[in-house]
Formats: C-alpha cells, sequence, structure tokens
C-alpha cells in the first residue's frame, strides 16, 4: 500500500489531470450517458484520419476496410464471422511435433492463437505495447478468418455501452445461430474469489458452461490460468480440454464500461501513459479518491466472466476479438482526435506493470508475436491506416 502512494508523488500532478477531465462537460449527462457523445467524438476522430491519411504514405482512405459495431451486421454476416471462427477452431494446428512438447494443448489453428497470447502475456498487457500488440494480433486473427476459412467480412466490435445496463439481455448472448452464444449455465454464486488479486468480485449472471449457439460444441484446450474463482493449471501450456464456461456480470458491466466510463476516458487524458493506465486499471495510474475500478479492459474481460475473465487464457473465448476491437477502436479515436501529438506516443517497458523492472520501450523495438507472424517493428503499428493495415472503425 506505501510503495502504491509513493510512486504516485512521481507523477504527473493531478490538476492537469483534473483540467482536462472538465472539458468532457462540454456534452450535456444525458449525451454523454446515451452513447451521443461518443459517436460524436468517434466522427470527429474518423474525420481526423481522414485527413491524416492524405499526408501519409499508408493505405487510401477510400479502399480501407470498415470494421463494424455486431448489431450493424445482418444476421447473415453474423453466422459468418461465427461460421468461420467454428472453422478455425477445427482446422489442425501447424506447429511441428518439437514445439508440441512445449506447447503441449495446442490442438487446432485457433488454439495457436491462444497459446501465443498465454506465452506472452507477461510480455503484452499493462506494458507499453499492450495496445499495439492487441491491434496487430486482432488483425492476423482476421486474416486468418478469411485466408483461412473463407470469410468476406471484417472484424466486428462490441460497443459495450448498449449492453451495460443489461448485458445478459443482449443480443449478443441469446443463443440463436446469429448470436455469439449464451451464457454460462446459472451457478448461483454470489461472489467468486480471485487469488492473484486477493480479492472478491461480484459473481454473473452465469458461471457454468454455454449451452446453445455456435460454440456450444467447441472444446477449450488450455488454461485455466489466472480466472477468479478457478483452480490455475499446473503448467500455463498443458492441455485440458473443458468447456467454454461465461459469467455474464452486469454489476461490472454497470460500474466499468457505459457510454459514460469509455467517453470519460477517451475526454479525460491527454497522454498516453494515463490513457492506457486508467484503459488497464495500471495501479501506478489509480485515482487514490476515486471508487475502485475495472477499467474499461478489464471490466469488458469481466463482463463475460470465465474465460474471458482470464487474462492469459482469453482469446479462447470467442467474446475476446469483439471485445478486443473495441478496445481498439477505443484507442483509435483517442489518437484520431489529436493525431500530431497522439498517433506514435507510447510510454512504458516491455514487463507487466514494470514487475520485475525493465527498460522503456521504443518505437524501433521489434515485437514478438509467436505463431501468429513474423516479428514486427512497433512503429509500424500505431495506426490502422498505416504499415500492414488498412481499416476505421464506423
Ligand atoms: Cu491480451
Amino acid at each position: 500500500m506505501h510503495l502504491k502512494w509513493l510512486t504516485l508523488v512521481c507523477l504527473p500532478s493531478w490538476p492537469s489531470v483534473w483540467a482536462l477531465y472538465n472539458q468532457s462537460t462540454d456534452f450535456p449527462d444525458q449525451d454523454i450517458d446515451n452513447g451521443f457523445a461518443l459517436q460524436q467524438i468517434a466522427n470527429d476522430s474518423l474525420g481526423n484520419m481522414k485527413l491524416e491519411s492524405l499526408a501519409t504514405n499508408g493505405c487510401r482512405f477510400e479502399d480501407a476496410q470498415i470494421r463494424k459495431e455486431w448489431r450493424s451486421l445482418s444476421l447473415a454476416a453474423r453466422k459468418e464471422f461465427t461460421d468461420a471462427i467454428v472453422c478455425l477452431q477445427s482446422l489442425p494446428t501447424n506447429i511441428s511435433a518439437e514445439e508440441k512438447e512445449t506447447f503441449q494443448g495446442v490442438q487446432t489453428r485457433y488454439d495457436e492463437f491462444v497459446a501465443t497470447h498465454i506465452n506472452l502475456t507477461e510480455h503484452i498487457h499493462v506494458t507499453a505495447d499492450f495496445l499495439a500488440w492487441h491491434r496487430f494480433f486482432l488483425y492476423a486473427f482476421e486474416n486468418a478468418l478469411r485466408f483461412e476459412c473463407n470469410y468476406t467480412g471484417t472484424l466486428p466490435y462490441w460497443e459495450w455501452g448498449l449492453d451495460a445496463e443489461n448485458p445478459q439481455s443482449s443480443v449478443l448472448f441469446n443463443g440463436d445461430p446469429y448470436s455469439m452464444g449464451t451464457n454460462g449455465v446459472d451457478m448461483n454464486r454470489t461472489s467468486i474469489y480471485w487469488e492473484s488479486q486477493n480479492m472478491s468480485i461480484p459473481a454473473g449472471t452465469g458461471g457454468g458452461c454455454v449451452y446453445g449457439g455456435p460454440f456450444s460444441n467447441y472444446t477449450v484446450h488450455m488454461g485455466p490460468i489466472d480466472a477468479p474463482g478457478e483452480q490455475p493449471v499446473q503448467y500455463n501450456l498443458e492441455y485440458n480440454p473443458r468447456c467454454l464456461s461465461r459469467d455474464v456480470n452486469p454489476t461490472i458491466s454497470q460500474m466499468s464500461v457505459s457510454f459514460r466510463n469509455t467517453t470519460k476516458l477517451i475526454l479525460s487524458y491527454d497522454t498516453i501513459d494515463w490513457f492506457q493506465g486508467v484503459m488497464q486499471a495500471d495501479q501506478r495510474f489509480t485515482d487514490p479518491t476515486a471508487p475502485f475500478s475495472y477499467g474499461v479492459h478489464g471490466g469488458g474481460h469481466l463482463t463475460v466472466g470465465s474465460v474471458l475473465a482470464d487474462i492469459d487464457t482469453s482469446p479462447a473465448e470467442p467474446m475476446f476479438w469483439l471485445h478486443h476491437a473495441q478496445i481498439d477502436r477505443v484507442w483509435t479515436i483517442w489518437q484520431g482526435l489529436d493525431p500530431a501529438k497522439r498517433r506514435n506516443a507510447i510510454w512504458g517497458t516491455s514487463t507487466r506493470g514494470d514487475n520485475p523492472p525493465s527498460a522503456n520501450m521504443t518505437l524501433d523495438d521489434v515485437l514478438d508475436f509467436g505463431f501468429i507472424s513474423q516479428p514486427l517493428k512497433f512503429a509500424d503499428l500505431m495506426n490502422p491506416l498505416s504499415g500492414p493495415f488498412c481499416y476505421y472503425y464506423a
């Protein structure tokens, strides 16, 4: 506890943060709560990105792929997306017999994404490259769906604000063939102890296996590693077949991923250290006077719960891609509001919460993508309309 206070002394002063925070009151409360303000700043940001794209040697804005919110997809497009995921979950893995000795849990091509994420977890969360690494990880997954499973669409995102009040009633989880599957079976729990965090969190409305929809026959092959209420496996990459479980959690979504949470995050912080720190509830950037927060990143993970709440294994839950597309969208909106200053802004080191301490990262660093890709230069992953990318969010 004392250590936390000591680190705060060295950080940018609080008054500068509050001054920015006040700018967000330019929108009436009602517009912040109903998503109008977020839509407005997303539009402003996209306008800036369009102008910026004329001056950079990235892709042409007119040629870019457009990622849309789940509910903006036709029913057929939703099913095409989940069909492509099921396809990737049934393709055999390409890894060698030798790699298989270490990556024991990897059975399918889909599992290569899960194992890569597990293996790199300590170097891609609460680090300088958290946002950029996940941006490319999503893009590689989207391409795998396209090129290996004939998917013709783009990665949908999940606007949490639309579901924050009542996520268990979301169309995402209604269990029909056009959904992402049901909630987990209700285990009637009230709270769950999370050992690594040394705290109890409120339980959600499920907790058991997903019983309907596209993923009810899907077997998760790895984990749990660091999930609330679960006994971790002995070895992070071991083969441990189990059902996909969910614990859709309105208590956490209401406090963490409302339109207000997201809008305030984007408008309150002008520097990347604070923006990414508050987004991830990094203890080095928590307001000691504010109520406890999971951040929108952890909040989205815990809103779906169970497998998605397990930081390491979370890509095994197909909702991971929709949740992280929204994380990437929120970063994209923030960057686009002031591209001159924010496009190449990074802060931090290469170890989780700088523990153990490591060197500050730079844009010349090369990021490891395990089975997913050749290593890539950090600098090339900062703009969705440049480097390997050519997409934006509508
Ligand atoms: Cu991650």
